[in-house]
């Protein structure tokens, strides 16, 4: 395969409505998109930046400096690739910065996939024809609202609800879905906003048989994590902290974790998520895939990865309604009322792009020819 040109699109979407987690309220989500030209196919990939280094280290300028001014002439300098796994294996000199690299490389699958005239998900290995799907909800002003948007999406046939947490927000709202809820399939994520100083409110989690407990202490940590999941009955899920396959396996070796949300971003890729995901079955760590507000095209791929067997746990891939008034793929993903979503059949990522919402939502367009 020889790459003849890459195409890097500043995107900016308007969200349906704020999404707010522990470390801030997101509605503008600014995000690169990234095509990929070879022999008459296109190959999509999307950038999960943030414009704020909230999440993990990154922005859209970082990460568009990044494919500019290294990723882009790396690859441009190999002549030809067969396979893209070996995308990764350029990049290692380059240290982290992994939303980046992984825009790139995901770009190259669906072109790879495209030209063997398979499913993105078949090329990965993937086997299940549907995936199951939960809903990630954010920080909301009072429990009205929030049981609402709970009613509304059991209704939808999400199959599992996760509660965004921060201190002051935890217990107590928790506890109250409980109490009008019964026992629906529940989880909690607090992107970090917990220390060990507050083991007491994890102890009253203990109680709410919740399905895990995502990310509750710090971004990079994962021996306090250990020491948490000693005391705690709960599942802890690592999100922030497992960067790549040495994160997750030292995460599985300290027993820092008991699940995995795997984002393709935030690991560098899909060869590397799909690594730690061999590697979560050998261990017997049942794995999930996470989201990052993606528009259709992240999302595609999302459920591409996510149709391999040891996805055992419903994801956050929501369907695009749920974030989008109008989003960049054809058809746009539905999420089934028994909380699934088909995956595609047809080549590469299995939908297709809609051009003129991409070019509406553009706000800067480079391109990158091979010289
Ligand atoms: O921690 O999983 C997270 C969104 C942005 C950044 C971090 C996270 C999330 C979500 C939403 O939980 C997942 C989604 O619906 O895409
Ligand atoms: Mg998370």
């Amino acid at each position: 395969m020889k790459v003849e040109k890459i195409v890097i699109r500043r995107m900016k979407m308007q969200l349906k409505s704020p999404f707010q987690t522990s470390f801030g309220t997101q509605i503008m989500r600014e995000f690169l998109l990234l095509e990929a030209y070879a022999d008459g196919y296109v190959g999509y990939g999307e950038c999960v930046v943030n414009n704020a280094p909230y999440y993990n280290e990154e922005t859209v300028q970082t990460a568009s400096h990044l494919l500019k001014d290294f990723l882009i002439p790396i690859f441009f300098d190999h002549y030809e690739i067969k396979h893209p796994d070996e995308i990764s294996q350029m990049f290692l000199p380059i240290r982290r910065n992994f939303m980046a690299k992984s825009a790139l490389e995901g770009s190259i699958w669906d072109l790879y996939a495209k030209q063997q005239n398979l499913p993105l998900a078949t090329v990965l290995g993937g086997t299940k024809k549907q995936i199951e799907v939960g809903i990630s909800i954010g920080i909301q002003e009072s429990l009205d609202p929030l049981f609402h948007l709970v009613e509304d999406y059991l209704n939808q046939g999400y199959k599992r609800m996760k509660i965004k947490i921060k201190p002051g927000k935890d217990v107590e709202v928790l506890h109250a879905l409980r109490q009008k809820f019964g026992n629906i399939a529940m989880m909690a994520d607090a992107n970090s906003a917990y220390t060990l100083n507050d083991l007491s409110i994890f102890k009253e989690l203990d109680d709410l048989q919740l399905m895990m407990i995502e990310q509750p202490l710090a971004y990079n940590d994962m021996i306090d994590h250990a020491t948490l999941q000693k005391q705690i009955k709960t599942p802890i899920c690592l999100d922030e902290s497992v960067c790549g396959y040495e994160d997750a396996k030292k995460a599985i070796d300290l027993g820092s974790t008991k699940i995995i949300n795997l984002k393709i971003g935030r690991v560098g890729g899909l060869t590397e998520t799909r690594k730690i995901h061999d590697l979560c079955q050998e261990k017997g760590i049942p794995v999930w895939c996470g989201g990052m507000l993606e528009s259709g095209i992240g999302r595609a791929h999302n459920i591409a990865i996510a149709s391999l067997s040891n996805f055992t746990l419903p994801g956050d891939t929501a369907g695009s309604s749920r974030y989008w008034y109008e989003d960049l793929i054809q058809p746009e993903v539905k999420v089934d009322k028994d909380g699934t979503i088909a995956v595609p059949t047809t080549s590469g990522i299995g939908y297709l792009p809609n051009l003129s919402m991409i070019e509406k939502y553009t706000v800067i367009k480079e391109e990158f020819i091979r010289g």
